[in-house]
């Protein structure tokens, strides 16, 4: 059989000087289109994002000169092989040539362990835990992201405590707050499905992971370090968008990095007035409503256009306190809305699944314990939602605890702890905080 494979030409110098032409256009073609690479790619906002696009231009490379390549030879075999008039026959067989076999095998798989090599390296780099993360006034603290469909929170877990001696916790809805050279280290869980978190000028991606629901997922980590990008006005915005289709609303599933420059910038545009309004609530039930509901996640599940909230898997709040009143014959709006809230099982709104988490003062995730005087607060913002409203809004400081005694059996403080000792306790507070920012 050896005589089978005499009939194999030896490589013509023609189709050598044709396979090194169309390499060397190939080479300069490549590195004309990567000129468009920083057009297309977005702004390098950290640390990481240098030797990721690094890396991305080796890939473009590599992956340009062999896709010319093959498609440029591939042309001219259709023009310079084709049939000629006249010719029926099969064309010759070839049979194998052992050293092309093993030129076209060893040179790809140098590429990819070359590729792998490097990527590995990046990777750990870029992934590698950093010895002082989340540092805020000299102290390391925990940022959390919570996924859900279909919205981001962010949670700052901060080393400040309240008089009761409770670690403050900071919301910051959808967007992530931080300042050139921190070293951010977040901690991701899902509540539902997997969602990925990316934020495409910081060149960094990570899954949210379902685990054991109990726990909100299994929690894995995403690093990076945001760095200055010339020309841009501090705090500067950069978007956070969900790269894992988790749904009908996984295109709203948005947020924000916003990157101060430095850390009083930090401290003083958002770290201290968030503390601040944590310490000293508003009085007023609607206005603290409007601050309470937003350290839940209502916003996954609901639209609401005051707050900007876009999901759709329960129906709309907007005009909320308009309808309230005609949901369940005999229940009056205050009393539905609390309802709605404590007991979402109660009263099903057509066309929605019974699907809203249960809240309440004693349900197991800590994540959605209300207390009444949050519900208080809750409802009486939720009563402002309309045009007009089904809810005495005259009275809503005796109408919604009256509602809330009805049907929970919970008597609520209407002063949220304010009175007596506590009152001027936390009248000390505001006088101190006051001082400092002055
Ligand atoms: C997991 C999704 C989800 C979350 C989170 C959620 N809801 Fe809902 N909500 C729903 C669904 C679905 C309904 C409709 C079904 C029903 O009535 O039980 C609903 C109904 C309601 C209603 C009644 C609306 C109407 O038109 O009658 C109110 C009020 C409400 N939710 C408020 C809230 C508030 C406040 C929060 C946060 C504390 C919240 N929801 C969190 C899914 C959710
Ligand atoms: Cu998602």
């Amino acid at each position: 059989m050896d005589n089978t494979r005499s009939n194999i030409p030896a490589i013509s110098p023609a189709a050598v000087v044709v396979t090194a032409v169309f390499l060397l256009v190939s080479v300069i073609g490549i590195n004309w289109f990567t000129t468009f690479v920083p057009v297309v790619l977005p702004e390098q906002a950290s640390a990481e994002s240098k030797s990721v696009d690094e890396l991305f231009y080796i890939l473009m490379i590599i992956g340009g000169v062999v896709f010319f390549m093959i498609q440029g030879m591939l042309l001219i075999s259709v023009i310079a092989f084709r049939a000629r008039p006249g010719d029926h026959s099969d064309g010759p067989t070839y049979h194998g040539n052992p050293l092309l076999e093993v030129i076209w095998t060893v040179i790809p798989a140098m590429v990819v362990v070359f590729l792998a090599v490097v990527s590995y390296n990046i990777w750990t780099q870029n992934s590698e835990p950093k010895a002082s993360v989340n540092m805020v006034e000299g102290q390391s603290i925990s940022i959390n992201v919570t996924g859900a469909r279909y919205a981001w929170t962010h949670q700052y877990v901060t080393e400040r405590f309240d008089e009761a001696g409770n670690q403050i916790v900071i919301n910051s809805g959808p967007d992530l707050h931080t300042f050139i050279g921190q070293n951010v280290d977040l901690t991701l869980q899902t509540q539902d499905v997997i969602h990925s978190y990316w934020a495409p000028a910081m060149r960094v991606k990570q899954d949210l992971l379902p685990g054991d629901p109990a726990q909100g997922g299994r929690p894995t980590q995403l690093r990076f370090t945001p760095v200055r990008v010339e020309g841009r006005a501090y705090p500067a915005e950069y978007p956070i968008v969900c790269a894992e289709l988790c749904g009908d609303g996984h295109g709203r599933m948005r947020g924000s990095v916003i990157v101060y420059e430095d850390e009083n910038q930090f401290l003083d545009l958002f770290y201290e007035p968030a503390i601040h309004a944590i310490l000293n609530p508003p009085a007023d039930p609607v206005l603290r409503g409007e601050m309470e509901i937003q350290n839940y996640i209502c916003n996954s599940c609901h639209i609401l256009d005051s707050l900007d909230w876009t999901a759709t898997t329960g129906p709309s709040l907007n005009g909320i306190a308009e309808r309230a009143g005609e949901r369940v014959p005999g229940q009056s709006a205050e009393e539905y809305i609390a309802t709605s809230i404590w007991n979402s099982g109660a009263f099903r709104v057509p066309g929605y699944d019974q699907q809203m988490a249960a809240f309440g003062p004693d349900v197991v995730e800590a994540a959605n314990v209300m207390t009444p005087e949050q519900l208080y607060s809750i409802v009486a913002y939720l009563c402002t939602q309309g045009e007009g409203s089904d809810c005495d809004m005259d009275n809503a400081s005796t109408a919604i605890p009256d509602a809330i005694q009805t049907v929970f059996g919970y008597e609520v403080d209407i002063t949220f702890g304010m009175d007596g000792d506590a009152g001027a306790e936390s009248a000390d507070a505001e006088a101190e905080a006051g001082e400092d920012s002055a």
